[in-house]
């Protein structure tokens, strides 16, 4: 059992709860919580252990949406149209990917340790990540993707994504859990989706998709029209989309963890599906400027009470996985709301509502939650409560320490 006892201590939990001057006790998992002095009383026998002045604890970031395999990318894809880099992506695939080995993704995750995040939801198209992620001490949702809307490939395809989803299950740990990601609503055949889904459903395993991220799919799974429809005439010689985004949501019925990323193209009827389905939605600011698509309309969501996480996406589509990065990126994109009030906001979505899309009983500084805890430094003294998240957002570059499971790493 140990003792830390900081400055300041952001729960991120329901309440958004702040102590000052506060102490946390921990094992493996959040022993107690409060103030230093009710801590000190407490637990009289054991040692304390002061952080310096200025320092916050909280909890580890969970970049609930990342692509590791496309980690190599820097100056390659093409940006400012979502069609011209899908295609950038399609002839540059392989280039990248193979670049981007075991040794270099252990490099970027390590960075990603240092930036703040002790989980991550992974999505791995081929498995090539897989060890980097398993010698890694964060915490991985390991989304085994399926893809691909031809109907006589989708067998071929459907035994090559089980072959991948059953060796990420055989290395199945404390901190490396599999699950399924469906790529999206006009690239997985209904087929492949029924089919992964009951796999889900029997081993309860989270999924998440992207889905509705621009203008063009928006298009082409309502109306058969626009970018989309060259695009499918000539890879695949399909003129009609396999489905329409309501059909596509009413699928994921039943599935415990559930998120779907991107989601700048909804409609209200889709989002309020979305909340019926107690599904997360990942939000990818810096993704989606980048690929010039819709701002994320932040504002409907908090008034619905949908729950969002923060995700990077991969560096094919982010000059960046730091989570503190992206959240000064978030803060900045969403202009009508305010920042005092998004800097709150948005620090929980990076905690608890990234634990929720991965389906983990982590990300609130609370008793029984699995002790993932960061400690950082702010660089001069916070005069007012309510400006404290703001403030780490903004100052916070590197974490001076990252506990996982109750162990430094
Ligand atoms: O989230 C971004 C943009 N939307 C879709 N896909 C991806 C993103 N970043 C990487 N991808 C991957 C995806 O997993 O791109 C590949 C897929 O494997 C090609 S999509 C034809
Ligand atoms: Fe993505």
């Amino acid at each position: 059992m140990k003792i830390l006892s900081a400055s300041w201590i952001l729960t991120c939990n329901k309440n958004n709860t702040i102590l000052k001057n506060g102490a946390i006790v921990y094992d493996k998992k959040i022993i107690d919580i409060g103030s230093l002095e009710f801590i000190k009383e407490k637990y009289p026998s054991i040692e304390i252990e002061f952080l310096d002045e200025n320092s916050v604890i909280m909890p580890g970031l969970i970049n609930s949406h990342v692509h590791l395999e496309f980690s190599s990318n820097t100056t390659t894809l093409k940006y400012g149209n979502f069609m011209s880099w899908l295609k950038s992506v399609i002839s540059s695939r392989d280039e990248l990917v193979e670049k981007a080995d075991t040794k270099l993704i252990s490099k970027k995750l390590l960075k990603m340790k240092k930036t703040g995040t002790t989980t991550i939801g992974a999505i791995s198209s081929y498995s090539y990540d897989l060890e980097a992620c398993l010698n890694s001490p964060i915490n991985t949702v390991y989304f085994s993707e399926v893809i691909g809307s031809k109907a006589d490939m989708i067998d071929t395809l459907f035994t090559d994504f089980k072959s991948r989803l059953d060796n990420a299950k055989l290395n199945t740990c404390e901190n490396f859990i599999p699950a399924i990601a469906i790529h999206s609503p006009y690239s997985a055949h209904p087929f492949l989706i029924r089919e992964t889904l009951n796999l889900a459903k029997k081993d309860n395993l989270s999924v998440s998709s992207h889905f509705l991220e621009s203008p063009e799919e928006f298009e082409w799974l309502h109306k058969d029209t626009g970018s989309f429809l060259n695009f499918f005439k000539d890879f695949l010689g399909q003129e009609k989309s396999i489905t329409r985004p309501m059909e596509f949501l009413n699928q994921f019925k039943n599935i415990n963890n559930l998120s779907f990323t991107h989601c700048v193209e909804t409609t209200k009827k889709d989002l309020l599906k979305i909340k019926e389905l107690d599904a997360v939605i990942n939000h990818c600011a810096t993704s989606n400027r980048l690929l010039n698509n819709t701002k994320l309309d932040l504002k409907s969501l908090i008034d619905l009470e949908i729950d969002f996480s923060i995700g990077t996406d991969g560096l094919s589509s982010n000059n960046s996985l730091s989570m503190f990065d992206e959240l000064r990126n978030v803060l900045m994109t969403h202009t009508d709301i305010n920042v005092v009030d998004l800097a709150n906001i948005l620090l929980k979505s990076a905690t608890k509502n990234g634990s929720k899309a991965l389906g983990l009983n982590k990300g609130e500084l609370q008793k029984d939650k699995d002790a993932d805890i960061i400690c950082i430094s702010l660089p001069d003294e916070v005069l007012d409560e309510k400006d404290l998240s703001l403030n780490v957002i903004l100052h916070s570059k590197f974490v001076d320490r990252s506990i996982i499971g109750g162990k430094d790493v």
